[in-house]
């Protein structure tokens, strides 16, 4: 009832409004106040033209100064093979926008100036120019096809999936309400199987212990990479929709639940590396805590992250994940300290649909000693 009655005002308030404006133009006609009416137009006209300027400007100076963060000018340069070419797509949009949209804003304000009604002054009335329509629906055209074939161009190649006799890395990002679990494929260099039907207390994304791929699959807290290896994320919701988002190295892909989504790149610099090229700029040259002013630089401190670039509910804000680029031998030195899941958290447990048997991979003292299963807790939500 509330709202009919809002909605009504609204009406109401609309049609005063609009027949005081027909009164107001009706009673300077009678009086014959043209002079004043020519007069208005005029200083709308200018003030008109002191908007553009103002206008242009601020998106002028301000497209110059957010650049780096747009186009990844500087500090924010990409991490990732791919990266670069985004960029340029990017870069290429905004050149061939930017134009037009100065152009048109300017010829639209001008226009308001230059023919703005005056004494004597008469509409032209143009039927239609075909040399004009010809050139404003050519030129167009042809700078679109440029930026869409020069964009799909990019895009094949960057969402190009791996062969199948090639050597990648996989991992996998299951999100969920509010968090990411990252689970790597352990020795075997493959994921194991899931269902989501097996999703419980210990089994937070629903790994099918009776295959043997998952016993050495890991989780991990941070995602760690080697430099220079093409990774292939698999990326899967629990929930909602939530979006895997490697700002640095330019990936960008929705979680979707029950659709399973992918993105293939290589990193190509280390965070070490990255961190070196952040130390030539004065904005990281600050101290990373305001407090601490003789404490760690911004450059000393940065991480690569993951975020997650849905809005998926209040707790958003927390999927923020660490993203650590490594050499070979660091990787595979982190590698060697991981647990398997399930040979610390599941296996002889009730949850076990092998307990009791003797696995391959049973190393010899927790076959042994029954105690030490369920040690380590499955990764926990962030509340
Ligand atoms: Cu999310």
């Amino acid at each position: 009832m509330t709202t009919l009655i809002v909605v009504l005002c609204i009406i109401l308030a609309v049609i005063v409004f609009l027949q005081i404006g027909k009164l107001t133009e009706l009673t300077a006609k009678i009086r014959g106040e043209k002079n004043a009416q020519y007069a208005s137009n005029r200083w709308n006209s200018v003030l008109g033209m002191i908007f553009m300027i103002v206008f242009l400007l601020y998106c002028i100076i301000s497209a110059y100064d957010m650049k780096n963060y747009m186009l990844g000018f500087g500090p924010h340069s990409a991490a990732s093979e791919h990266g670069g070419a985004l960029d340029s797509v990017f870069k290429i949009t905004l050149f061939f926008t930017g134009i037009v949209f100065v152009i048109t804003h300017v010829l639209l304000f001008w226009f308001t100036y230059k023919y703005h009604g005056k004494e004597g002054s008469k509409a032209k009335f143009i039927s239609h120019d075909n040399k004009l329509e010809v050139i404003w629906t050519a030129v167009p055209a042809i700078v679109m096809t440029f930026l869409v074939v020069g964009g799909l161009n990019a895009w094949n190649k960057v969402m190009v999936d791996v062969k199948p006799d090639e050597k990648v890395l996989e991992v996998e990002a299951t999100a969920y309400q509010f968090a990411w679990t990252l689970r790597y494929p352990g020795a075997d260099g493959l994921l194991g199987t899931k269902n989501y039907k097996l999703i419980g207390g210990s089994n937070d994304i629903g790994q099918d212990w009776t295959d043997s791929k998952n016993y050495d699959d890991f989780k991990a807290d941070k995602l760690v990479l080697p430099v220079g290896q093409k990774v292939r994320i698999r990326i899967v919701a629990r929930d909602v929709l939530h979006n895997f988002y490697l700002p640095q190295f330019r990936v960008k892909m929705d979680a979707v639940p029950g659709m399973p989504t992918y993105f293939v790149f290589t990193p190509v610099k280390t965070t070490e590396e990255y961190r070196a090229e952040l130390k030539k700029y004065p904005e990281y040259n600050e101290p990373s805590d305001p407090k601490d002013p003789n404490g760690k630089k911004k450059w000393e401190t940065f991480e690569y992250e993951l975020a997650c670039a849905e809005l998926c509910g209040n707790g958003h804000f927390s999927m923020r994940r660490e993203v650590k680029i490594v050499s070979q031998e660091e990787y595979n030195k982190w590698v060697s300290e991981q647990k398997s899941f399930y040979l610390t958290s599941i296996r002889n447990t009730d949850d076990d649909p092998n307990k009791g048997k003797k696995l391959a991979i049973d190393p010899v003292e927790t076959v042994k000693d029954t105690t030490k299963v369920n040690v380590v807790e499955p990764v926990k939500e962030i509340k």
